[in-house]
C-alpha cells in the first residue's frame, strides 16, 4: 500500500538523519494522508432516450460489427490515439470495450483500462463525472427504508467469438434507472431497472448482532459487448454477506466490489448505503467505513507507532551522548 511505503520512507529518512547528523531537535513529522481518486470509469451510455421496446421483436440475432477492422495490435499504447474505440450498439445500449482482443485478463483490476483518445460524443455525462453517481431511494409512504448512493458498474466476463473470454463493463446511468423496492422490515430490498437490465439488492437485518447487510443480489442484463458470443447475462447469489453496517449507520466505501458469480461482478464506487432505520431527515446515518479503508489505516497506525518508538530511542541516544560529551573534555 501507499501508506506502508510512505511510512517506510519516513522511517528511513529519520534514521538516515539521526545517524548522519547530530541529533535532531524538535523534529516534526507530519503525515498527511491524501486520498487521490483517479476514477478510471469507462462510461457507457445509452445512445437513445426511447425506452419503448416492441415486445414482439424477440430478435436474438445480432451481428456485432466493430467500426474498425480489428486487427488489433495486441498491446498498443503507442498507437492508441489513432485507434478509435470500438463501439457496438445493441438494444440502444452502447458499450465501450475494455479489451479488443479476446484474451481474458485476470478477473479484477487491470481490465479497467483508460480509453484511448476521447470517447465518442454521447448525450450523457462524461466518464467519471459525478453525474454517474446515482441516488436511489425507496420509500414506503413517507418513511425511506433503503437509500443507496453509488456509481454502479457491472463487470461481466463474456465469451468472445474467437473462443476466448473478455471483461465488459457498463456504468449505470442514473437518469435512465428506475427504482423500485420493498420495505419489509427484516428484508428490505431495492430493485433498479435500466434499459435491458435489472439489479436487485436484498438486505437482511440481523437483530441479534444489530446489523444489516446485503444478503441477496441478482443481475439480469441483455447487452452486446464487442465480439461477444453471448448477449443475455444473469446471475444471482443469495448467500452473500456484504456491505454490513450497524443498524442506524450507513455503509460507506470509496470502492468496493461484489462478486455474484465468477463471471459477474458489481463495482460500487463512492458508495453510501443504508437499509435499515433511516433517519427521516433525508440524510443518512453516520458512516460505517468499509474494511478496505480500514486496511489502509492499519499500516498508517503501525507506522506512526514505530515512528514514535524510534523518536524515543533517538532522544534517549541524544541525552546519553550529550552527557558523555560533557564529561569527555576532561
Ligand atoms: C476500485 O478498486 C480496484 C481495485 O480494488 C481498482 O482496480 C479500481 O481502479 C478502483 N476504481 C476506482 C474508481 O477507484
Ligand atoms: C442471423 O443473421 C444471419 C446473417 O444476417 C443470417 O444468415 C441467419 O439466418 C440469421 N439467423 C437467424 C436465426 O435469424
Ligand atoms: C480486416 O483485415 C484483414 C487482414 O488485414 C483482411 O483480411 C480483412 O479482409 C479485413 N476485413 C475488413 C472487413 O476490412
Ligand atoms: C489476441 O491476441 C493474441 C496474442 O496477443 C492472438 O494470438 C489472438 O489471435 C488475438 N485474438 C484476436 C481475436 O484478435
Ligand atoms: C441527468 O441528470 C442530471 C442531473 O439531474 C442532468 O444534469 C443531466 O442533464 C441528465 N442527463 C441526461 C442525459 O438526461
Ligand atoms: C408500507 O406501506 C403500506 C401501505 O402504504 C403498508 O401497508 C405497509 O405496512 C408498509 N410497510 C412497512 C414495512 O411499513
Ligand atoms: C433479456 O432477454 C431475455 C431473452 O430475450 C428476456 O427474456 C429478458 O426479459 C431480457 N431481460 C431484460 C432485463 O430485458
Ligand atoms: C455467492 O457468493 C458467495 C460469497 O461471495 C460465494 O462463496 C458463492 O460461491 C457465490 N455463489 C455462486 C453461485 O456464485
Ligand atoms: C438523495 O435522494 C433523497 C430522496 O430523494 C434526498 O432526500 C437526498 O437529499 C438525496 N441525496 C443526494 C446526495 O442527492
Ligand atoms: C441508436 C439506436 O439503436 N436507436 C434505436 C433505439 O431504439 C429505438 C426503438 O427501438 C429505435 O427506433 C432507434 O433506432
Amino acid at each position: 500500500m501507499r501508506y506502508e511505503v510512505l511510512c517506510l520512507v519516513l522511517l528511513g529518512l529519520l534514521v538516515a538523519q539521526g545517524t548522519g547528523e547530530d541529533c535532531p531537535h524538535k523534529k516534526a513529522a507530519t503525515l498527511l494522508p491524501s486520498f487521490t481518486m483517479t476514477p478510471t470509469a469507462t462510461e457507457s451510455t445509452a445512445s437513445s432516450t426511447t425506452s419503448h421496446r416492441p415486445t414482439t421483436t424477440s430478435h436474438r440475432n445480432v451481428t456485432v460489427l466493430p467500426t474498425s477492422n480489428s486487427t488489433a495490435t495486441s498491446s498498443g499504447p503507442t498507437t492508441s490515439t489513432h485507434n478509435p474505440a470500438v463501439t457496438t450498439s445493441h438494444g440502444n445500449a452502447t458499450v465501450y470495450p475494455t479489451t479488443n482482443n479476446g484474451t481474458a485478463p485476470s478477473p479484477g483490476f487491470s481490465t479497467i483500462g483508460p480509453q484511448p483518445g476521447p470517447t465518442p460524443p454521447s448525450p450523457s455525462p462524461s466518464p467519471g463525472s459525478k453525474e454517474a453517481l446515482g441516488n436511489y431511494t425507496w420509500t414506503n409512504g413517507s418513511q425511506p427504508c433503503v437509500q443507496l448512493q453509488a456509481q454502479i458498474q457491472i463487470r461481466i466476463l463474456y465469451p468472445t467469438q474467437g473462443g476466448g473470454k473478455a471483461w465488459g463493463i457498463t456504468t449505470l446511468n442514473p437518469n435512465k434507472t428506475k427504482v423500485q423496492g420493498g420495505c419489509d422490515h427484516a428484508y428490505p430490498h431495492l430493485s433498479l431497472s435500466f434499459p435491458y437490465g435489472r439489479l436487485t439488492f436484498g438486505f437482511k437485518q440481523d437483530m441479534e448482532q444489530g446489523t444489516v447487510y446485503l444478503n441477496y443480489m441478482a443481475v439480469e442484463y441483455n447487452v452486446s459487448f464487442p465480439q461477444a458470443a453471448q448477449w443475455t447475462f444473469s446471475a444471482q447469489n443469495s448467500s452473500l454477506r456484504e456491505l454490513q453496517a450497524p443498524l442506524g449507520q450507513s455503509f460507506c466505501c470509496r470502492n468496493t466490489s461484489i462478486v455474484l458469480s465468477p463471471a459477474v461482478h458489481l463495482d460500487l464506487l463512492f458508495l453510501r448505503l443504508q437499509a435499515a432505520q433511516l433517519p427521516n431527515t433525508g440524510h443518512l446515518g453516520p458512516c460505517f467505513s468499509c474494511t478496505s479503508d480500514q486496511s489502509l489505516l492499519l499500516p498508517l497506525i503501525i507506522g506512526l507507532v514505530l515512528l514514535g518508538l524510534l523518536t524515543l530511542v533517538l532522544i534517549a541516544f541524544c541525552i546519553t551522548r550529550r552527557r558523555q560529551s560533557t564529561y569527555q573534555p576532561l
